[in-house]
């Protein structure tokens, strides 16, 4: 027992301490399965105006038994499930054990030793001199404290900047859109995404929690002190949910059990794309089709940016610079490609500019706190921002994509839905009315985006019935459910090829799978050397997209010469090789939540070696990637993970549990299969039509004489029939007496449910 608490009376900070301890003594906890623990206050439901919505969580959950029990004279609680126990002391502080009695979590027994803030004074004299000094950090309506141990290393926390372990960081949840060049210093402590999930790793066990709130909220991870970890919002109320497990990926299938998990999604959308801010006409983007075909470089798709619309204004298209769209997307339906455009949430105030007037009429955009539309400024100038928050509201915008997809659009790319506003930020008291249930702009601000992802991907799932093809900036927990998302405005630096390794694994250890960055990176000028590495460190990111910004030096694959040409065409090629690998994967993902990119973390878990590993990845578990992320680099350490690896190139086979040298020129991306796999690959291709698929190669690569076998999903990569049975499930066999090492089988033309077929690899 720690010492009783001394009570300094006029100490503030002392006064919400025991305030939240107070409120701790009436929390409640539900056990969603035995390895899952909402824990919250009991105001919450003692409340019933305020009924408890999740913006993450919107199945309803499972609720399993959970046995409570109170030592009237101790004063102690205890919550039991079948696999964990809930121990809660006198002073409100819980202690999370599992069964073997291993203590898992536990609240901090301390006081939290906040630094010394600076006078007004000193803080004059810093923004004098241009810093961007802050007052005391504002203050929080709940703040949970827990203790460190020294042997964790932390994960997860979307896309937040830095490395792969966020272990010494704090970070804030406030979706910003922040042009300054991103980077690990604490100036970035919020980015474009609130994912407030966290996967804690230690020596004897791992587990996730998970915020859900959606104020402006801080995590502080270490870095006030080395003793605990906080973390705490600035509005609702104390909410979050404790996830055990033995692995991590038990982890990570907790938190999509909760927010859901991606879908299966149009198997085209794996392949290729490229953007630019901005391709202007139609005789534009047929050239730069035409040139792909001409190259021999494979692409499905192309992006529109923000100057096809007329004027800024969404839902329109400029009819000067694309008189036909509809011809447009059928001339490059032709050739395998597909068409993709930008919406933004800001809408032009333009009298007869319908989507303006009809959303005026109906009550749709948010309001100041006196009632007027609210408006600030985006690219169209004077815009007013739709209210996600309403249904009918989400309904509405879902069905204005109708406008685009009728043209042939078979993709909707949201931007700036931090929301992003030119005129300063919005004052945290804009009002978003919902459905009768009034928000304030501080609630609604980071799920924005995730709520505009959603009428979106309702929308296109509603009118054109193939799965919706959507890709989000901004995000909170659960909108893998119905986006993609890129990690925003990058720009053509090495330290940003590098960012981009952790950025994309924690995100997919957020429950988020299906991201990518800009490929070359978005502002600032790529040189020859930087774009080939950045297409080799990138050859398997689930969203594989090339874009540049405005005013940089331009990004198509052949723009850097024929060295640069050359790499791109193989990284691309080698993309769409291994892409029924990654089409499996998505289906695995579907099941269990586990990303296509993957820390060496989460396969590896007890290997001390690879838990701050940032410059290598696992595609599932079979494939292993070491890009070469350093300037001027020809040759790159490589840390294998125990076990027998394949060098991809030189098929020559490796011990691992160990660090390797290798050789690493321009046009080498250090690649290893994982030794006894087999891996399914597609014959070249130009784009992807899954309907012309009918052979698949198995290649074997042999290592320690395992039998290997191989799950291979099969469906028609376009829509929802899949959730009817139609699909195949393969089960391949190699039997070791006379392995062969590539093998051609003939797919099924028919989707029937789940059939085993063996095939021998021999
Ligand atoms: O204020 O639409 O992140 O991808 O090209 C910039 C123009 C707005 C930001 C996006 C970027 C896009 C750009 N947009």
């Amino acid at each position: 027992m720690t010492k009783k608490l001394e009570r300094g009376k006029d100490n503030e900070q002392e006064r919400r301490y025991q305030e939240y301890r107070m409120k701790q003594n009436n929390i409640v906890i539900d056990a969603i399965t035995s390895r899952i623990l909402r824990i919250h206050s009991a105001e919450m439901q003692k409340d019933e105006v305020c009924e408890t919505v999740s913006f993450a969580i919107e199945e309803n959950m499972p609720k399993e038994e959970i046995k409570v029990s109170e030592d009237g004279k101790t004063g102690r609680r205890e919550w039991k499930t079948d696999d964990l126990t809930v121990l809660m002391d006198r002073q409100g502080r819980l202690s999370i054990y599992n069964q073997e009695d291993v203590l898992l979590c536990a609240d901090y027994a301390g006081n939290r030793k906040q630094e010394q803030t600076l006078s007004e004074e000193e803080l004059e004299q810093l923004r004098m001199e241009g810093h961007d000094a802050q007052s005391e950090k504002e203050a929080l309506s709940f703040c949970v404290t827990k203790a460190l141990y020294g042997d964790e290393t932390i994960y997860g926390l979307g896309d937040k900047t830095g490395f792969l372990n966020k272990m010494g960081y704090d970070y804030m949840m406030w979706n910003s859109d922040n042009p300054e060049p991103h980077v690990e210093n604490q100036t970035f402590k919020a980015l474009y995404k609130s994912i407030p999930f966290f996967i804690v790793v230690r020596d004897a066990c791992v587990y996730g929690i998970f915020l859900d709130n959606t104020y402006r909220s801080y995590l502080d991870m270490g870095y006030e002190s080395s003793q605990y970890y906080y973390f705490g919002a600035a509005g609702g109320t104390l909410d979050y949910y404790f996830i055990s497990g033995d692995t991590i990926a038990e982890v990570i299938k907790g938190y999509t059990m909760l927010t859901g998990r991606a879908p299966l999604p149009q198997m085209w959308t794996l392949g290729y794309q490229q953007s630019r801010w901005s391709y202007e006409s139609e005789e534009e983007v047929l050239a730069l089709a035409e040139k792909f075909r001409e190259y021999g470089i494979p692409c499905d798709a192309i992006h529109l940016d923000i100057d096809y619309m007329e004027r800024f204004k969404v839902f329109t298209v400029d009819q000067k610079k694309f008189p036909d769209m509809k011809k447009l997307s059928d001339k490059l339906a032709d050739m395998g490609i597909k068409l993709v455009t930008i919406i933004d949430p800001g809408t032009k105030i333009e009298e007869g500019y319908d989507v303006y007037e009809e959303g005026v009429q109906k009550n749709f955009f948010a309001k100041d706190e006196e009632g007027n539309i609210y408006q600030n400024v985006v690219w169209p100038g004077d815009s007013v921002y739709p209210d996600f928050t309403s249904e009918k509201v989400r309904e509405w915008w879902g069905n204005l994509t109708k406008r685009l997809t009728l043209q042939g659009v078979r993709g909707i790319w949201n931007d700036m839905n931090e929301p992003a506003s030119f005129c300063g930020p919005l004052p945290d008291d804009v009002v978003f009315a919902g459905d009768g249930k009034e928000r304030q702009h501080k609630e609604v601000h980071n799920i924005y985006g995730h709520l505009m992802a959603k009428a979106t991907y309702e929308g296109l799932k509603r009118n054109d019935g193939r799965r919706p093809y959507v890709i989000t900036r901004a995000c909170y927990s659960g909108t893998q459910k119905y986006s993609t998302a890129w990690t925003g405005d990058n720009q053509s630096l090495w330290a940003h090829l590098q960012m981009s390794i952790p950025q994309l694994l924690n995100l997919g250890m957020s429950g988020m799978p299906m991201v990518g960055t800009d490929i070359g990176g978005f502002g600032a000028n790529a040189t020859p050397e930087l774009f080939s590495r950045w297409i080799e460190a990138s050859c398997f990111a689930p969203l594989f997209r090339n874009h540049s910004a405005k005013d940089t030096r331009r990004q198509e694959p052949w723009r850097f010469g024929e060295e640069t040409l050359e790499v791109s065409r193989k990284y691309i090629a080698l993309r769409y090789k291994f892409l029924p690998y990654l089409y499996d994967l998505c289906y695995e993902e579907t099941q269990t939540g586990m990303p296509l990119l993957r820390s060496l973390v989460m396969h590896y878990q007890q290997d001390k070696n690879v838990r701050e590993c940032n410059d290598e990845y696992l595609v599932g578990d079979k494939i292993l990637m070491a890009p070469v992320v350093q300037q001027g680099m020809r040759a790159r350490m490589v840390y294998l993970p125990e076990g027998t690896w394949v060098d991809y190139w030189t098929k020559e086979r490796i011990t691992g549990g160990r660090y390797i040298l290798r050789e690493a020129p321009l046009d080498v991306c250090p690649m290893y299969i994982k030794g006894d796999s087999i891996l399914p690959v597609y014959a070249p291709m130009q784009s992807i039509e899954p309907e012309n698929i009918t052979k698949l190669t198995l290649e074997y690569y042999p290592a320690d004489g395992r039998e290997a076998s191989y799950t291979h999903y099969q469906d028609n990569g376009v829509d929802f029939d899949y959730q009817q049975g139609k699909y195949n499930l393969y089960q391949f066999i190699c039997c070791q007496d006379k392995p062969q090492e590539m093998q051609t089988v003939m797919l099924h033309e028919g989707y029937r449910k789940y059939q085993e077929i063996c095939v021998e690899c021999r």
